[in-house]
């Protein structure tokens, strides 16, 4: 199964659902690509690149992996092309995230974003309570990496803007997928809401679940 899966999407349907401050300032449409890592990354691209890098130099690991992939595809793919590379780790000097990941996702058709506003009668008051993407064949089990934006590609009419799948559709399942997600986002149970056709294997579970500090600790031991 492929590490990484992409949908399409144009600038005008991610800035229709955001306030102006939110804005990416592109043409509303102008072609962008949103990235997701699959539970196949693991194995098949990050602990390869953990090899080929002999576990030296392993500060964010992850983002660097996902940056060397997404770099190396973007020039072999488009070379010449103009892509501005967004990733979800990357802030503007504003300390606004360089792209609302989530959002991207849903108007893409990739990921439900399921938020506190789809759920009817809601019983939290006033908590704030975070949203969180759903993927119809992975469940919670996958990363929003990157938006890409082709600056000089223009997508017509003809590109339609797919729903993406509502995989929750009961207020119920809404009420335990945010509840899981928001009070006991720990023991990834939000991630099997609906059932995943796979997930992280135990040994990415292991990395994950540990503090980013103490990953390289871990790293060394499995090298
Ligand atoms: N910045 C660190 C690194 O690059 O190694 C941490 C990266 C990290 O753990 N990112 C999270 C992740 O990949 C947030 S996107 N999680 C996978 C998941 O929650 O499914």
């Amino acid at each position: 199964m492929a590490a990484s899966n992409v949908s399409v999407e144009n600038i005008g349907w991610y800035n229709s659902v955001l306030p102006p401050t939110l804005h990416l300032s592109y043409p509303d449409d102008t072609l962008a690509v949103v990235v997701l890592s699959t539970p196949a990354m693991f194995e098949d691209a990050f602990l390869p690149f953990l090899e080929q890098r002999c576990y030296q130099g392993l500060n964010d690991p992850i983002d660097q992996c996902v940056r060397q992939c997404i770099t190396s595809a973007v020039s072999q793919c488009f070379p010449g092309e103009k892509v501005d590379v967004r990733y979800d780790y990357e802030l503007l000097p504003s300390r606004k995230p360089k792209f609302l990941a989530q959002t991207a996702a849903h108007v893409s058709g990739a990921a439900f974003y399921y938020q506190k506003a789809d759920v009817t009668e809601q019983p939290w008051a006033e908590k704030k309570m975070f949203g969180v993407c759903v993927h119809p064949r992975f469940g919670g089990w996958f990363a929003i990496r990157a938006l890409l934006v082709f600056g000089d590609v223009t997508v017509g009419s003809e590109l339609v803007q797919p729903v993406p799948p509502d995989c929750v559709p009961s207020r119920e399942g809404r009420i335990k997928l945010l509840e899981a997600f928001n009070f006991h986002w720990q023991d990834w149970s939000y991630r099997n809401i609906i059932s995943p056709i796979q997930t992280y294997s135990q040994k990415q579970r292991d990395y994950f679940s540990t503090p980013p500090a103490q990953r390289v600790a871990l790293l060394r031991a499995w090298g």
